[in-house]
């Protein structure tokens, strides 16, 4: 199976995985502080083990595979120092504990970290979620770093470039699915804080 195939047999799931009430505050200018912040620690959190199953997936690559995962590593760990700065900016404390949604989500990552189609079919989902999530806000009046930072053309291409390997290790549906449960329980996850 391709990633083209998969978001053609899957639209319901990808929708829930790439829209919410977040993303549509966002877009709208009205999220408040509290649930940004909770999305920002949080993600530096879950960006954090990314790069420990990134690392662990790379272990498992063909050698077609690597260079796209190298890469992504080192832009990775890029993308940790960025939240760091603006953290401090914000005045905000990143180590903060794992909320059991990004607990979960990382979980799921290190049960597929030993098994290439899975695996990168399910680092492959959570960036092209990404992708497409701060794409659908790219007009967004606040929160300007993170739509660029998202949408950038090296993103673009980082994206393109993991979804070819996909393609080639034949894609894992079943890795594919449980991403977009975790991608939309992840939004959901900082939208709920801002009622509480
Ligand atoms: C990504 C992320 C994208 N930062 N957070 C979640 C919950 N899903 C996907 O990964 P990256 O490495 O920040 O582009």
């Amino acid at each position: 199976m391709t990633t083209r195939e998969l978001l053609e047999r899957h639209p319901t799931e990808w929708a829930a995985a790439t829209n919410g009430p977040f993303l549509d505050a966002v877009r709208e200018g009205s999220l408040l502080d509290s649930a940004f912040q909770r999305w920002l620690v949080q993600d530096y959190r879950f960006v954090s083990d990314l790069l420990s199953f990134q690392a662990r997936l790379l272990s498992v690559a063909p050698r077609s595979g690597q260079a796209a995962l190298a890469a992504g590593l080192v832009g990775l760990e890029a993308e940790l120092v960025w939240f760091e700065s603006y953290s401090t900016r914000l005045g905000l404390r990143l180590d903060v504990d794992r909320h059991p949604t990004t607990a979960a989500y990382c979980r799921l990552l290190r049960s597929v970290a030993d098994s290439w189609p899975e695996g990168i079919t399910a680092l492959w989902t959570g960036e092209r979620a990404y992708l497409e999530a701060w794409r659908s806000v790219s007009d967004a009046p606040h929160h300007r770093d993170f739509v660029l930072h998202w949408t950038q053309p090296e993103f673009v291409r980082y994206v393109a470039d993991l979804g070819a390997v996909v393609d080639a290790a034949g894609a894992g549906e079943a890795a594919f699915l449980a991403v977009c449960v975790m991608e939309r329980d992840f939004w959901s996850m900082a939208w709920d804080s801002a009622a509480s």
